[in-house]
């Protein structure tokens, strides 16, 4: 991977994360705890999001810097929404939380080198996985999101 792709990885988390604070504020009020079609409200969706960067992405890409193939440990989503109060949390609040992180993890992978992003952790039992993967994970997982939010949004009327 060349230099510039680095850039436009880190680049795409952050215009990733203004995307999603364009959709969120896009929502009428009234409709941020309807789940318009989808298994998640939009509240949920955001909640999941900061969670998942704080206590999933952030430790992942710390540790695959730090250390020589280090153990990974999956983020359980939906047990986590499940075992959480998401609907009774500010969606502002919860967004401004993963603007947060998002920023600090899009500050990293454009300080990482080339060789960077060929480091490697590994999940129980699964072959390594490269911090490149590891970052391609994320914004997939953000166009996932991204995607079902602006469908949704598009059932509330605002986003036409
Ligand atoms: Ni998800």
């Amino acid at each position: 991977m060349s230099q510039p792709e680095v850039v436009t990885r880190g680049d795409k988390l952050t215009t990733n994360a203004a995307e999603l604070a364009e959709l969120v504020a896009s929502f009428p009020a009234e409709t941020l705890l309807s789940p318009l079609g989808d298994e998640f409200c939009a509240v949920e969706h955001v909640c999941h999001l900061r969670d998942l960067e704080r206590d999933g992405f952030t430790p992942r890409i710390q540790s695959v810097i730090d250390n020589d193939d280090p153990q990974l440990f999956d983020f359980d989503g939906a047990g986590v929404a499940a075992a959480s109060d998401y609907r009774a949390e500010n969606a502002l609040a919860a967004l401004n939380a993963f603007l947060e992180a998002r920023r600090q993890n899009a500050e990293v992978v454009r300080a990482t080198t080339e060789a960077g992003f060929t480091r490697v952790g590994h999940y129980q039992a699964r072959p390594p996985i490269t911090l490149d993967a590891i970052v391609a994970g994320m914004l997939d997982h953000d166009r996932d999101h991204l995607d079902r939010l602006r469908a949704m949004l598009t059932r509330t009327g605002a986003g036409e």
